[in-house]
């Protein structure tokens, strides 16, 4: 596969927007770090930019076809097209199944060489994942065959999405405090919140968010919660007594709740390295509180048959180990524990929790450390598909 700066290694990315927005978010990473580390062509295929604008705001909702940071982005509205063998890259990744169109699979088969197909899997600790990474799969008719890539946490994995100078500028950001301050600032926050224990909170709207409200108002030192718009709902919406916007802020007791725009991917890493606790949830936001050097609880995206509980376990038997503060939270916080959320002493978790910070703190940096051993995602995603080719 080339590498050639006159000739680049072309690839493209199709992406179905589910919901939310980690798909079009892991995506958007994979494109961007491609295009700038690796001076790969990339065209990213999505179908709802709606969702795209939201996370990175130079996107044109209007435009089939639009260049973005470097990136060809293609608004997918369907499955009718038909494609010609030309279009067709050396690499065309199916993220999370999402099927590609007919016609592009008929492309793809009539193209010479054939590209390298990868159906880019969603991300878990479980140990069956490191049996089906790179896995073949042949298309029943076509001459084709499309290989399964595996984020994950090992080296038998694809690793995990990072930027090459993400440590760098964290360290830059973390190690001087006028950078938090002037960030944080710009975002509307208050001395008094920027000088408080800042936590920020994204999770889905079943996690028992008005518990813990209630515990930290109780607590004995202040409390800044940086909350999305959008985000916990209903717990906000408690807290408020009204519908609350981006830019309103509400103090009770030790808590003061601030709702915070939406922001572009950069500024929502620069959001949980300036925090001293992050609540992800999902995929993406979830490996970049792992970039961010500070404790994080962990809310996972809700599956059938509680299957998501035991992704959760396996996750947490792998970090949380000696950290059974932050295991019995996390369990709770995903509904996962014994017994119904909301009818737990959140206090006495958030006071456990609250005592293992330090140690939570040192984790986080040991776990990165590990982490960097297994490479960057993209990195080795180049590497396995110039290794089929
Ligand atoms: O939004 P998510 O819940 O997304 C998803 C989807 O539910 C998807 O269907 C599922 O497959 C996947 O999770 C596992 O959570 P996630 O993955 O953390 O994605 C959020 C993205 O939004 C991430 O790229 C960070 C970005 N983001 C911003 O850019 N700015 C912000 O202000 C916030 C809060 C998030």
């Amino acid at each position: 596969m080339s590498l050639h700066p006159q000739h680049p290694t072309t690839l493209t990315i199709f992406c179905k927007v589910v919901d939310n927005y980690g798909d079009i978010g892991i995506c958007w990473r994979l494109a961007r770090q491609l295009r700038h580390e690796h001076g790969v062509a990339v065209t990213l295929w999505v179908d709802d930019l709606k969702s795209f604008r939201r996370i990175c705001p130079g996107v044109d909702l209007d435009a089939d076809h639009q260049l973005v940071q470097g990136v060809q982005v293609r608004h997918w509205r369907g499955q009718e097209a038909s494609h010609a063998p030309g279009e067709v890259d050396d690499i065309v990744i199916e993220f999370f199944g999402c099927e590609l169109p007919p016609g592009y699979v008929e492309a793809m088969a009539r193209r010479e060489p054939r590209p390298v197909w990868l159906n880019y899997e969603g991300l878990s600790a479980e140990e069956w994942v490191e049996g089906c990474h790179r896995l073949p799969s042949m298309h029943p008719r076509l001459k084709l065959t499309k290989h399964f890539f595996f984020p994950g946490f090992t080296d038998k994995t694809g690793g995990l999405l990072r930027e090459r100078a993400i440590g760098a500028e964290r360290a830059a950001f973390q190690s001087d405090p006028g950078q938090a301050q002037d960030f944080l600032a710009g975002l509307g926050l208050a001395q008094g919140e920027i000088d408080a224990f800042k936590v920020s909170l994204f999770c889905y709207p079943f996690a028992p968010v008005a518990s813990l409200f209630r515990a930290w108002e109780r607590g004995a030192a202040p409390i800044a919660c940086l909350v999305p718009e959008g985000v916990a709902a209903d717990a906000v919406q408690a807290f408020f007594g009204k519908t609350a916007r981006a830019g309103d802020s509400a103090t009770r007791g030790a808590l003061t709740v601030r709702i915070l725009p939406f922001v572009a991917q950069p500024d929502y890493d620069r959001l949980l390295w300036a925090c001293d606790l992050n609540f992800v949830r999902g995929e993406d936001s979830w490996v970049r509180a792992q970039w961010a050097n500070r404790p994080f609880v962990w809310h996972i995206y809700l599956q059938d048959e509680n299957l998501h509980h035991k992704k959760l376990r396996a996750f947490l038997d792998r970090y949380a180990v000696g950290l059974d503060s932050l295991k019995t939270f996390s369990l709770h916080w995903n509904g996962a524990g014994p017994g119904d959320p909301q009818d737990q002493d959140w206090q006495a978790l958030w006071a456990d929790l609250l005592a293992d910070m330090p140690e939570m703190a040192e984790r986080a940096g040991a776990w990165e450390t590990r982490m960097l051993e297994n490479g960057d995602l993209a990195t080795n995603l180049l590497a396995f598909a110039a290794s089929l080719r």
